[in-house]
């Protein structure tokens, strides 16, 4: 309360693409110019809206918010997509690596045109699952630089031609950065800007690119890449001993109906998740890049109330949880009915995995799971349940299936440390890279 007003403005400025501070002049121009810059770049803004000019009267806009997307320029497109052509005229292998940039400015559909122009192979980063169908011929998995399963590093290394779409690299995405992109080798699309091999063409949207690419391939005859064609196998594992992470994913994986959404929060979660095959038209919400646990809880009341005919499963740690385990009473007022599985393993597996396996800092109060719902509102019609077994997992994913308008809350659990490879892989990575005294 220094009297300056501009402090949380100049505070956004680095985390937003437009901001402004709204007056009765301005703001009917300066708020479609954020919104603008917010939809175009699918990346936040900052409106400031003091209370003195929340009644402002203002007129209204003469003209649509959003104009059609300026189209790249012609001679521009056609380079670009000569230099691709080029690249890949004899390539034996093509795959297609996506990342979040490829959901959040809506190349579902343009990707998936894409993979079907020809015999190319599709992969993502975990930050872009969800985005490319996983029941496609071809797709090969979550591609996670060294740590990678076979299938999914040889899809992407040993391409003659990878095309990166929307997806730009960070440490939990890379395996910590032991990706290997060779330049020469690689198309890459990135919002408003596209490149082929070292050649950078400024000014072309993702879409236009996509689509362009889908012709040149299509003129194209490229051969049949060895191991394209073969599913991705997905073991089911059961059985009455101790719940494991490697009995619940695959148990999670054929749960999740199509056109559902998997949400999964950070931890063994996420990277248990990344091992579920998503039937078609599912969606995947997840946040490798910050990574910021507490995310997923609301993030799972938005996906319910966006589209409640659909429905979404979220898969959050105990530890997570504790961050806005609250949002359940929004859930039970608006009548929201996810499958919530609270993975109990005792604290924070995946940070014990990288550092203080042992330390105070990775423990948390042990709660009463199953009281939650009903401790927030959730009607009578709630079902929760804690599970120790594979039998008693499947018994609930069936009974959770029968009962598609109730909420869900399912405990699973799991030793306090087991973890999914992918995660473990990352963590010694992670322990290694940041490793300090002896
Ligand atoms: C806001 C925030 N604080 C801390 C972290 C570091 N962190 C990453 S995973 C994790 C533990 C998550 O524990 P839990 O939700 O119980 O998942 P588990 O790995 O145990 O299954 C923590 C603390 C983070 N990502 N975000
Ligand atoms: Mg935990």
């Amino acid at each position: 309360m220094d009297g300056d007003y501009g402090h949380f403005g100049r505070m956004f400025a680095e985390v937003t693409v437009a901001r402004a501070d709204l007056t009765a002049d301005n703001a009917p121009a300066e708020i479609d110019r954020v919104l603008r810059a917010m939809i175009r770049q699918s990346r936040p803004v900052h409106l400031n809206l003091p209370t003195d000019v929340v009644l402002a009267g203002v007129p209204a806009p003469g003209e649509p918010l959003l104009a059609p997307e300026e189209p790249a320029e012609p001679g521009v497109l056609r380079d670009f997509l000569a230099g691709c052509a080029r690249m890949l005229d004899g390539a034996r292998g093509v795959t297609v690596l996506a990342g979040h940039e490829a959901e959040r400015h809506g190349l579902r559909g343009p990707l998936r045109d894409l993979l079907a122009a020809a015999p190319v192979r599709s992969a993502v980063f975990s930050s872009g699952k969800g985005v490319l169908d996983e029941t496609a011929t071809g797709f090969a998995g979550t591609y996670t630089g060294g740590i990678s399963d076979k299938r999914a590093r040889s899809a992407v290394e040993d391409a003659d031609c990878l095309i990166l779409v929307g997806a730009p690299v960070s440490d939990s995405v890379t395996g910590g950065f032991s990706h290997h992109f060779a330049p020469e080798r690689t198309i890459e699309l990135r919002p408003s800007r596209a490149a082929a091999g070292r050649a950078v063409y400024e000014g072309i949207g993702m879409a236009e690119a996509v689509g362009g690419l889908g012709e040149v391939l299509r003129g194209m005859r490229l051969p049949v890449p060895e191991g394209y064609g073969r599913a991705a196998g997905f073991p089911r594992v059961t059985g009455g001993g101790e719940l494991m992470q490697r009995h619940t994913w695959p148990a999670v994986g054929p749960f999740a109906p199509e056109g559902s959404v998997l949400v999964a929060e950070q931890g063994t979660a996420f990277y248990g998740a990344q091992e579920v095959p998503l039937p078609a038209d599912a969606r995947f919400v997840g946040q490798p890049l910050w990574g910021s646990i507490g995310y997923t809880l609301p993030a799972t009341l938005g996906t319910e109330l966006a589209a409640p005919g659909r429905r979404s499963m979220l898969v959050i740690g105990d530890g997570s949880l504790q961050l806005t385990a609250q949002e359940l009473g929004t859930m039970a007022r608006y009548g929201a009915a996810p499958v919530i599985v609270v993975v109990n393993n005792d604290g924070h597996t995946a940070e014990r995995a990288i550092h203080g396996a042992t330390a105070p800092y990775n423990d948390i109060a042990a709660w009463d799971h199953t009281a939650l719902p009903a401790a927030f509102g959730a009607g009578p019609g709630t079902v929760a349940v804690r599970v120790t077994t594979p039998a008693e997992l499947a018994d609930v994913l069936a009974l959770a299936a029968r009962t598609p308008d109730e909420l869900v809350l399912i405990e699973a659990v799991l030793p306090r440390e087991d973890a999914p490879e992918l995660l473990t892989a990352l963590a010694r990575r992670f322990a290694e890279q940041t490793a300090y005294g002896a």
